[in-house]
């Protein structure tokens, strides 16, 4: 990985944001920020880092993290790349929809986060996948630029090695034993060679007129086990900030340039118990939107395909906490790869796409 310069702490506070994992205190107070972690300790004081890590996800189960490694200049190029696919007609983007192996174009209201609302997304995404990163679809992505190509794929494959990094600092947190892996515990459960439905997604929400009161992508929970946000400019990002305080129910987390946004998701929540957090979160239309697109890139880092997702051998996770755990139940005798279909299914109008894609 190339490495980026120390990130200037002032200012995070006129943000909204903390610079201490350490400063919250689980469902005792209401959340009112997001913690920001120094990566920089991953190669000097790695027990540090780990249980800043472990705490946030316990606490809210989201954190910024800062000095880590990936250059910005690559992130610039990624963005480049989405804001020009999106200029592209949408018979052009059509070529390509997603179908139930995950890859390719969903369009406007084609996808529903939030399964409780009526209402559909007002985002259009493109996903990549391991397995679709040589293909046409990533190539209609790039808009037939080899190079460009090339670049999502090592991009894609060092957000992998980073998403690698902070596993190990869950592991070395949650004190695997050496025995079944120690640190290098869920490096077998995510190997970059492995089937897994791990995708880098592009997100699009474009110009419109829209009501502040309104998500443009409805409250989920992401579905697999770490998600890596990129932002840009416009912030709309809002996390459920803690299950006991409906009086602060949802924290901004704004745009922090260089930043990424860390968030775990459901199989995590579900591997242990209930001790880290999937937290809900959703995209709230932003009054700049009337004359600007808001553009994200998402790396939704999942487990191989035929991981279990039962409980890990941590001392630190027991029986007692399967009842916080409930919401995602419905995922514990399945693979890792059972659940995102299953989810997919809920989300997606599949056979509405299918007919699409018939019809080209
Ligand atoms: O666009 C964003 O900032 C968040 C997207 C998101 O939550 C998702 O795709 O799961």
């Amino acid at each position: 990985m190339t490495t980026t310069e120390p990130h200037p702490s002032m200012g995070l506070d006129s943000l909204g944001v903390s610079t201490s994992a350490g400063s919250f205190s689980t469902e005792k107070e209401p959340i009112r920020s997001l913690p920001v972690i120094d990566f920089a300790h991953f190669r000097t004081n790695k027990e540090l880092c780990a249980q800043e890590i472990l705490q946030a996800s316990q606490d809210i189960g989201f954190f910024y993290l800062v000095n880590h490694g990936i250059s910005q200049e690559l992130v610039d190029e990624m963005f480049g790349y989405s804001t020009r696919y999106y200029t592209k007609p949408l018979s052009y983007k059509t070529a390509h929809i997603i179908g139930r192996e995950n890859y390719g174009y969903t369009g406007l209201q084609d996808e529903k986060l939030d399964l409780a609302h009526e209402e559909m997304d007002m985002k259009e995404c493109f996903n990549v996948t391991k397995r679709s990163i040589d293909d046409a679809s990533t190539k209609s992505f790039t808009l037939g630029d080899p190079a460009a190509q090339e670049k999502v794929g090592d991009f894609f494959k060092s957000l992998h090695e980073l998403g690698l990094d902070i596993l190990r600092c869950f592991a070395i947190a949650l004190k695997i034993p050496e025995g079944a892996g120690g640190q290098s515990y869920f490096d077998h459960s995510h190997k970059w060679e492995a089937p897994a439905f791990t995708t880098l997604r592009f997100l699009h929400y474009p110009q419109q007129k829209g009501d502040p009161r309104q998500p443009l992508a409805g409250s989920h929970s992401d579905y697999g086990t770490i998600t890596l946000l990129f932002q840009k400019d416009i912030p709309g990002l809002e996390v459920q900030a803690s299950r006991t305080h409906p009086d602060v129910p949802w924290v901004p987390a704004p745009v922090i340039p260089g930043a990424i946004l860390i968030n775990i998701a459901d199989h995590f929540q579900i591997w242990t118990n209930g001790l880290v957090k999937s937290t809900k979160h959703r995209v709230m239309y932003n009054p700049l939107q009337e004359t600007s697109s808001r553009y994200s890139i998402a790396c939704f880092m999942n487990a191989n395909n035929d991981i279990r997702l039962e409980p890990i051998p941590s001392p630190m996770i027991t029986q007692e906490m399967r009842d916080e755990a409930v919401e995602f139940e419905e995922g514990r005798n399945m693979t890792a790869g059972e659940y995102m279909k299953w989810r997919f299914a809920l989300t997606y109008k599949f056979d509405e796409l299918e007919k699409t894609q018939a019809k080209m």
